[in-house]
């Protein structure tokens, strides 16, 4: 964020709580201004501390970052009743994607493929049971309030499926305060696939291709990559042109993520519309890689009011990218964080590679927010290519101190079925069951 705003002439100031004081961002902004204690409650998502920061340093505009309230529509009206510019789409536009039953139906009106299920919320263990009749065991129970899999429980036969519509809707008003829940019917080995969009205040947009997902564990991602290996030309351009109907329907303006479930255990392969994130996300830079677009800088520009300068025919797919999550967790210990100090860190150099850190030597990782601590992106012209570059990288890379996931993507690239390109959602458990 601090170097694409750097690069356009914008400067910046960073908010940090007391544990991030020493961090590398708090130094390299032109400004750093404290919003709280280490509690993210308390900094991080407290609102008013951030818009009082922007307010004392004349900020014009606030990056929400992909974390915490990136996608809090009320904080989006915040902003704006207080004359700052969120970068990011309209209250409106985050809130209709922030319910995912309204994202479904929101969807079907764009004319976007959804996974066979209930028109809209369930009232009832018997609706559930009638839609499911319809549509075919076995099915899901989510909750409108989800996402990332919190309160999304399967039924396999008909018998189950009041205890799960139960259980369900019980684990969804605990976690959301909202109990609101819809069925689908349940895909077995989906591959997760993400169209990365940019849309201008008037409306022109963009796809930056896909990027597969499928390699997460308990719904974190791990590794993600572009292109997908699986998908044609045909099927890469209709689940674009997808993904910016979508955004059309609701005004979206900015960057995001369409997500789509991508079933070939049929005669055709489908994609289904799954959710949509209004945000950057994590994994957003091998898009940048494939595409040699900055989509940070895309997005202040957007957020200006400039037009997108780019068609979808100035972009051609003619490399691949592969980004691996360097988490600060112990894999052989069911991925426990591993908080600590980095008494060594050297990240790897050289020819198409590219890591995002805000760590170095002898600085500490919190115990109190995500265990990411840097993203080892790497690009080549082929995928062959960048497997073999990203077999080498991965032995440049050093970290004492912290245990972190980086033996584990070593391993992953001596998996065939990886190293195929073959893998589907349940990869890990598959391929890895010491490690599920
Ligand atoms: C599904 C599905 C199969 N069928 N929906 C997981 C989190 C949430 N975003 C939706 N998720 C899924 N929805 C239907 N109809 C399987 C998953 C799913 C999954 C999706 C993407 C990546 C990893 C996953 C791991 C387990 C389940």
């Amino acid at each position: 964020m601090i170097r694409s705003a750097r690069e356009l002439g914008v400067a910046t100031v960073a908010v940090y709580s007391q544990a991030d004081v020493a961090s590398r961002p708090v130094r390299e902004a032109d400004e750093a201004v404290c919003i709280g204690p280490a509690a993210s409650a308390q900094s991080y998502l407290n609102q008013t501390a951030i818009i009082m920061a922007a307010l004392t340093t004349g900020a014009e505009a606030i990056h929400p970052g992909y974390g915490f309230l990136a996608e809090n529509a009320d904080f989006a009206a915040l902003c704006a009743d207080e004359g700052l510019v969120f970068i990011g789409p309209s209250p409106d536009a985050i809130a209709r994607m922030g319910n995912k039953n309204v994202a479904r139906q929101t969807a079907t009106d764009a004319g976007v493929p959804t996974v066979p299920g209930s028109d809209g919320a369930l009232e009832s263990a018997e609706e559930a049971l009638m839609v499911a009749e319809k549509i075919g065991y076995p099915v899901l129970v989510k909750a409108s309030a989800g996402g990332g899999g919190k309160g999304m429980r399967l039924a396999e036969e008909s018998d189950l499926l009041p205890h799960q519509f139960v259980a369900a809707k019980t684990e969804a008003k605990a976690a959301f305060g909202d109990d609101t829940v819809y069925l689908e019917k349940y895909l077995g080995r989906p591959k997760h696939i993400e169209i990365q969009i940019l849309v201008d205040r008037d409306g022109r947009g963009v796809y930056l291709f896909e990027r597969d997902c499928s390699v997460q564990r308990r719904h974190q991602k791990l590794i993600e990559e572009a292109p997908s290996s699986v998908l044609t030309p045909q099927l890469r351009e209709e689940m674009g042109q997808a993904a910016l109907r979508l955004a059309a329907t609701v005004g979206y303006e900015g960057a995001g993520t369409v997500e789509f479930l991508y079933d070939d255990s049929g005669s055709v392969p489908r994609f289904y519309f799954m959710e949509m994130n209004t945000r950057v996300q994590v994994e957003h830079p091998v898009s940048e890689q494939i595409t040699g677009v900055d989509i940070i800088a895309a997005q202040i520009r957007i957020a200006a009011g400039q037009p997108l300068g780019i068609t979808q025919d100035d972009l051609r797919l003619t490399s691949h990218a592969i980004e691996f999550r360097i988490n600060a967790e112990d894999p052989a210990a069911g991925f426990r964080p591993s908080p600590g100090i980095a008494t060594k860190f050297v990240p790897p150099g050289g020819f198409g590679i590219r890591v995002d850190t805000h760590l170095e030597t002898g600085a500490s990782v919190p115990p109190y927010y995500d265990s990411l601590i840097a993203k080892l992106i790497v690009s080549g012209r082929t995928r062959f290519e960048t497997i073999a570059r990203a077999r080498r990288a991965l032995a440049e890379f050093e970290v004492e101190g912290l245990a972190t996931t980086i033996d584990f993507h070593r391993s992953v690239l001596e998996v065939p079925a990886f190293v195929a390109g073959d893998y589907r959602t349940d990869f890990i458990e598959e391929e890895m069951p010491e490690l599920g």
